[in-house]
Formats: structure tokens, sequence, C-alpha cells
């Protein structure tokens, strides 16, 4: 089968790749030059693990090629990206438009076209349709058509995305069907068919019960630091109960889904509450670690505070949206100095240093990002570096004996200590 897919981001790529390695012959395009040049030398313009060595196979072999424009094929996938207009809370839709455009004038009768892009329900048949209907080819009869939404999480995607059970919504019967079977060449998950606006719903709806859930462990995180109560010896206990599982406090949820999808839920709702109040909730933890930040420097003229951890969750090197990015900007505004330090991303463009650089003469730590990494981080060196010692744990994931032993003043992100 001839696969053409657009877009060769976190998605399309290991999905092109999977296709490729499994026997299809994959045309994929991008608009970004260094992207294709890079995948085109079978090189992967970003980390994932298991993904270079599968790439290698797949361009080696002559199964992936790329290109930056459309070609002809069987079977078309879009898994370009679908930022937020952070204005209006709704869908920009102009890649996946763009993309769509671009198959158009490929597009032959038996065709299957498959969009992988998160979008807001109603957008398969509402924009999607009316333009590939400019082939003067009809959906349902001449080309089939479908949503096919990911849902591998960065780091481990190549193993998601062949493990996980996948969604499938069809605009008719046989646009589900064809789809199941092409996906399923490499799929280990089971497959679940459905309509198109129903697939499009569930993607939202996942990520939306994450997001609402992290706000709830937010909110109880602040509930808890009002009541002295410590929030993570409390959600432990509490996720004892058999129907209970709250996620984890921190300081605000960042990456490109959870903190776009809620938004695409409801953009066109006038029913939803909850989903935007706890969007709203996650976005203002970084002003409130700034509280924190504060309280414990109120009495130190010119702070100085190390941020550790710019990723937007632990193991990943992606700043996307991440609640550092807001944390520095806010605390900066305020004339706080601040250095970061981050294992996972280095270059002058993200402004980190190295551990040792950030550390000297500071006043404050603040662990932002859960890092494996920063278990591992030597206590007493760090204490030597120090001008006063003060660490701020928004993930509690430090050993707070060991910091405490170093001379450390230790506050955890709802550990009940009063402000
Ligand atoms: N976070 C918390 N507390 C938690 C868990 C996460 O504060 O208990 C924060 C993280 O630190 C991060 C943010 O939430 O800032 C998002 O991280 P994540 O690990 O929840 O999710 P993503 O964005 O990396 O991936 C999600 C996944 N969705 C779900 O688990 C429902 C993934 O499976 C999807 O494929 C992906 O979104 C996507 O592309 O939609």
């Amino acid at each position: 089968m001839k696969i053409c897919i657009l877009g060769l981001g976190h998605i399309g790529l290991p999905t092109a790749t999977l296709f490729a390695v499994n026997g299809h012959n994959v045309i994929g395009v991008d608009t970004n030059m260094s992207v294709l040049r890079a995948v085109g030398e079978g090189r992967t313009p970003f980390d994932e693990p298991g993904l270079p060595e599968l790439l290698k196979k797949a361009v080696n072999s002559g199964h992936l090629v790329v290109g930056k424009d459309a070609a002809e094929a069987d079977s078309f996938i879009i898994a370009v990206p679908t930022p937020l207009d952070k204005g209006s809370k709704k869908a920009d839709l102009k890649y996946v438009r763009s993309a769509i455009e671009m198959i158009c004038p490929r597009l032959r009768r038996g065709n299957l076209v498959v969009l992988e892009s998160t979008v807001p329900p109603g957008t398969t048949e509402g924009v999607v349709v009316p333009i590939l209907e400019k082939s003067k080819l009809e959906a349902s009869s001449d080309f089939y058509l479908a949503f096919c939404p990911e849902r591998a999480m960065p780091g481990n995607t190549i193993h998601e995305m062949i493990y996980n059970d996948r969604v499938i919504g069809g605009i008719n019967s046989k646009s589900a069907e064809l789809t199941v079977s092409l996906y399923s060449s490499f799929v280990k998950g089971s497959i679940h068919p459905t309509g198109v606006r129903t697939a499009e719903f569930v993607k939202l709806i996942e990520n939306t019960f994450r997001d609402v859930n992290i706000a709830f462990a937010n909110e109880l995180a602040l509930i808890a630091e009002e009541l002295s109560v410590n929030v993570w010896d409390a959600i432990r206990l509490a996720n004892k109960h058999p129907r209970v599982n709250i996620l984890r406090p921190g300081p605000g949820v960042g990456g490109h889904c959870l903190t776009k999808d809620p938004w695409f839920l409801t953009q066109d709702s006038t029913r939803q509450r909850m989903v935007s109040l706890a969007r709203e909730t996650n976005d203002e933890m970084p002003t409130h670690i700034l509280q924190i930040v504060r309280s414990v420097v109120k009495d130190i003229k010119d702070p100085v505070v190390t941020v550790l951890g710019a990723g937007y969750k632990g193991g990943v090197g992606d700043t996307s949206e991440a609640p550092t990015l807001r944390f520095v900007e806010l605390a900066e505004k305020e004339g706080f100095k601040i250095k970061i330090h981050d294992p996972h991303i280095k270059g002058p463009e993200h402004r980190t240093l190295g551990l040792e650089e950030a550390v000297k003469g500071s006043d404050c730590v603040i662990l932002m990002t859960d890092h494996p990494e920063f278990r591992d981080i030597n206590v007493e060196r760090v204490s030597a570096l120090m001008r006063n010692r003060n660490l701020i744990d928004t993930r509690n994931m430090l050993d707070r004996e060991q910091w405490e032993k170093e001379d450390f003043r230790v506050r955890v992100l709802g550990d009940g200590t009063a402000m």
C-alpha cells in the first residue's frame, strides 16, 4: 500500500516509520526543509527513544522517502499541528486546511484520507469534507475519510503506538473498516471503530479528564496549605480506596495536549463550567509557586533563585507551555534574578546553565520539573555553593531529610507548612 503522511512531527514521523518498517511504501511530507533533510538522511529531528533505530531501518530499506509536496497514494494521513489561538481559545486549523488543500489535486477515487491531528468535534465533516470535495469527488461514495487520534505518551511513543488501543471514527462504516485494516498493520492493541464525531470527542475528553484531575489535585494542595495538612500523604491514602485515583499536584500543566484539548472540547459549548475552571486552576499554579518563593526569600536583598527543570514534564526536553516558562516570566517581572538548570535542555537560547553555575551564589533552589536526574544531585556540593539554603520542591520528589541535613530550609508544595 502507498501511504502519504503529511506532517513529520512527534506523531507523524513515528507513524510514518512504523508503516514503513511494516512493509508499506511511505512518502513523508513536511514544510520544514531541515526536518525533510534529517529524515531523508535517516536522522530524527527530535529525541524519542527507539525511533532512531526504526527510522534508519525504514529509510535504508527504501520504504520511507520524503518530499515537500503530497504525492498520489492509496491513503493519506494528516498529522500536522493544531495550535490553540490564545486570544480566542479556539483551535487554529490553518495547518490542517493547507494539508488538505495539498491532498486535493492528488485525490483519486477509492482513496482513504485519515486525520490524526487533534481537532474540535465536527471538524472532519465541517472543514475537511468541503475542502476535499473541491476535487469533484464525493466523500463516502468516491473517497473514504476517518479520524484516528493518537494516544502515545512522548518518551514512550513507539511502544504506545504499537500497544495502546485506538479509537477510529469513520464518516461511514466502510471508511472506519478501511482505516482499521490499515492501522492493523502495526497496532497490536484493540482498535475500536465508531462515528467520526464521537472519535473527535473521545480524543479531547481523554486529555480533559487528566487536566481536570490534575486541577483537582492542585486545588487540594492549596486547601491543604490552608489547613496544615500534607496533601501528598492525603492523596496517597485516599488512593488506597479502590475507586479513587487522584493525580499529583505540581507547578502547573504544560505540553501540547492538556493545555489546549479542553479548550477545543468546549470552544463551541455554552454549557461547560468545570472544564475551563480546571484549565484556569492549572494555569494559575506558577503564580502560586511565585507566592511561595516570595515568602521564602522575603528577608533576602536582591534574591537569586535557581530553577531546576524547564521541560514541561519529567524526562522530557520539550519546553512547550512548560510551567517554568510562565514562572520565570512572572518572577523576573518582579525583579528576581533567575538561573535555570535542566539536564535535558542545553543551549543559550534556553538560558540553561550547568548545575554548579546555576546554584552558585543562589538563595533558593526551586524544583519545577520532575526529571529523575534531580534525585542524584550532590546536595553537599550544592549547599557549599549557595548563598542562602532554601529549597522549594513543587513535585515532592527530593529526599527532604537529605537536603535538611545540608542545612536547607525545605518547603514542599502542599506540605501544610504555613506560608
Ligand atoms: N502532570 C501533573 N500531575 C500529574 C501528571 C501530569 O502536574 O499527576 C503535568 C505534567 O508535569 C505535564 C502535564 O501535566 O506538565 C502533561 O503531562 P502528561 O504526562 O499528563 O501528558 P502529555 O501531555 O505528555 O501526554 C498526554 C497523554 N494523555 C493522557 O494521558 C490522557 C498522552 O497519552 C496523549 O497521547 C498526549 O497527551 C496527546 O498527544 O494528546
